[in-house]
């Protein structure tokens, strides 16, 4: 995989995942635990042979930066030649921020053309999946294609939210809209639309000729899918690569987690017994940085009469917390959190270092990093006193308290 370079798009904002997104680029958002968002596609880069990639970041990079340096670096051997670079916007063509994505892609091209690839894989920093590229690539090559883009069936609604394409019965793209409140589904499948990943393999050259061209349209937004790719499927050999699970001959799992719902919805995947999303396969690694802390820790506390047993089930526990007579069902627990005697915490992901005080009920709730709930509080029952206290609630009725935010103790 020497000539392929993996460009990262890792600068969206993440609005929709306000407030989880208040101070972090969506991908620097935390996942399933120990993970951020990002992992998963630097994963499968890993796992797929990919060991020339670039990130783009922008907004609010600090933390995602951060957390590939101290997190990805030792992956990467610079003596082989491979490396992970973080690129930060650094307006060389003009004084603008990035527009779309291709302008983010096109701003940075001389240090992509620094690295000759004969290929560009363009990957989104913000999508839970497990994919092997390499056989994106090798089905990109074996096409003869120009530009080859992930693709996987979903439902007419949410289809809306993405690029739908139509294809021909050798899967070259025919038809092609952005985000259409209209979706056209697949003839014979009235239930489904072929969405775009937003992930693409470009043939270097044909990719710089396209930005350099799009630069200077002044009627574009210079986006991947609303500029570039229909300006293309006509004249050029297009293709969509249908991404699916061979194991378990279905579609694959893909979430594209852009709303507090589908966040939370993903995380408690992983929380399932039998999860579509597989965090323990030993054939498919997930890496992350990894914080040096204790193993958890699940504590018996009180007396001989008046004891309560800690415990956890149907849940994921990082290593440093502590659940200490208190009981946690269906939930995601970060590095370094304490759950207190006589707590009840369900269907919830608590980030790193969040702390439930004593007879605390929890319930459909997002608790971001740091934040300490004081003895006696209660979150997800009442969605109004959960709104007045000036907590987010989603429209599926997840409460989420944001890093920083104060919360009052319900105690008098
Ligand atoms: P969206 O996800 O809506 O649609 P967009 O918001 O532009 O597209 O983000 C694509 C990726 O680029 C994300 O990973 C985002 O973080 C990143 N990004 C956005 N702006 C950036 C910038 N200025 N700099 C760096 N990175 C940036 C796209 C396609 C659809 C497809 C969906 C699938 O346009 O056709 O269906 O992805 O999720
Ligand atoms: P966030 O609120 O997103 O966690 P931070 O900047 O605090 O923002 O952390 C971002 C990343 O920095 C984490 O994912 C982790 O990889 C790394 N990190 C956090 N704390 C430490 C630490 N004490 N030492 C080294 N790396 C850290």
């Amino acid at each position: 995989m020497q000539n392929v370079l993996s460009v990262i798009l890792a600068g969206g904002k993440g609005s929709r995942l306000e407030p989880l997104t208040r101070d972090r680029a969506k991908p620097a958002v935390p996942f399933g635990g120990v993970y951020r968002i990002i992992d998963f596609a630097l994963s499968n880069c890993l796992n797929s042979g990919l060991r020339h990639i670039q990130l783009l970041t922008q907004y609010k990079g600090q933390s995602l930066d951060r957390h590939v340096n101290v997190g990805w670096q030792r992956y990467f051997c610079r003596e082989l030649g491979e490396f992970i670079d973080v690129i930060p916007p650094q307006q060389r063509i003009d004084e603008q921020w990035y527009q779309g994505t291709a302008d983010a892609v096109y701003q940075n091209i001389y240090a992509m053309e620094k690295h000759r690839p004969d290929y560009v894989m363009i990957l989104a920093g913000d999508h839970i999946y497990k994919m092997n590229y390499a056989k994106m690539i090798d089905y990109h090559i074996d096409n003869g294609a120009d530009l080859t883009i992930g693709a996987l069936p979903v439902s007419p609604e949410e289809a809306k939210a993405f690029g739908v394409m139509q294809v021909d019965t050798d899967q070259r793209v025919v038809g092609f809209e952005e985000k259409s409140p209209t979706p056209k589904t697949i003839p014979g499948d009235p239930d489904r639309c072929l969405a775009s990943m937003g992930i693409y393999v470009f043939n270097a050259h044909f990719l710089f000729e396209q930005l350099c061209q799009d630069a200077t349209r002044r009627d574009s937004a210079h986006d991947f899918g609303k500029n570039i790719i229909p300006s293309i499927i006509d004249s050029q050999r297009v293709f969509a690569f249908p991404f699916r699970d061979e194991n378990r001959k279905q579609d694959a799992y893909w979430r594209d987690v852009g709303t507090l719902d589908a966040y939370f919805e993903a995380n408690m995947d992983l929380v399932h017994v039998d999860p579509l999303l597989n965090l323990y396969d030993q054939d498919w690694p997930l890496r992350t940085y990894q914080p040096n802390v204790p193993p958890p820790k699940f504590v018996f506390a009180g007396s001989a009469d008046e004891g309560r047993r800690g415990c956890a089930l149907d849940s994921i526990v990082c290593g440093g917390s502590i659940i200490s007579g208190g009981e946690v069902e269906r939930s995601i627990l970060g590095p370094e959190v304490r759950v207190n005697s006589f707590c009840h915490v369900e269907d919830s992901i608590l980030f790193e270092g969040v702390n439930i005080g004593r007879h605390s009920r929890i319930r459909r709730a997002i608790i971001d990093k740091g934040v300490h709930i004081p003895p006696g509080t209660e979150i997800g029952f009442d969605l109004e006193l959960d709104r007045r206290r000036g907590f987010t609630v989603s429209s599926g009725g997840v409460v989420v308290i944001a890093k920083g935010d104060a919360v009052e103790s319900m105690v008098r």
